[in-house]
């Protein structure tokens, strides 16, 4: 409070002022790290981070390594997120695994929270199920996905 009694008005302004201005840095300094940390094995997409492992898994394994890292392998919602991880799978030129998986019921792809799929981009005569065994998705490296065996090995890429 100033001499008056009340709350000393310029003084709070100064206080916002500096405040603004640690702010302004602490978010220019938070997109230089975010752009030198993504490049080149990661894209952001809103609030969403994909990030390569760089290795390739079967299914489990790969669920593992993203969920030990805090994340969970990737769950494109949209054509945005998907052009996204597109980019990432393109640079690495190799197909990679997606969430989703039609292991309880045949034909319906759940996320793993159990979610049914909200969003899809399969190539054309996909899924077939080839074999009556193919319960995992794969991203194509044209954006496109495929139904293929939890036991194939792919790239990993965790979302988070
Ligand atoms: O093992 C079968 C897979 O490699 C793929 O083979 C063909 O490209 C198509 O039948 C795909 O649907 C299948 O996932
Ligand atoms: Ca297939």
């Amino acid at each position: 409070k100033g001499e008056s009694g009340f709350p000393d008005i310029s003084a709070l302004k100064q206080q916002v002022e500096a405040l603004r201005r640690q702010l302004q840095t602490l978010q220019a300094s938070f997109s230089h790290y975010k752009k030198a940390e993504l490049f080149p094995s990661g894209q952001s997409i809103g609030d969403k981070i994909f990030k390569t492992v760089g290795s390739e898994s079967n299914f489990e394994g790969a669920q593992k390594m993203c969920t030990q890292a805090g994340g969970q392998l990737p769950s494109p919602r949209s054509a945005a997120e998907n052009a996204a991880l597109q980019k990432l799978i393109e640079a690495q030129n190799k197909s990679a695994l997606l969430s989703l998986t039609d292991t309880k019921k045949e034909g319906t792809f759940i996320y793993p929270s159990g979610e049914p799929m909200v969003f899809s981009n399969w190539a054309p005569g996909e899924p077939n199920n080839d074999g009556g065994a193919e319960d995992c998705v794969e991203m194509f490296t044209n954006g496109k996905w495929n139904d293929r065996s939890c036991g194939e090995h792919l790239l990993v890429i965790c979302e988070f």
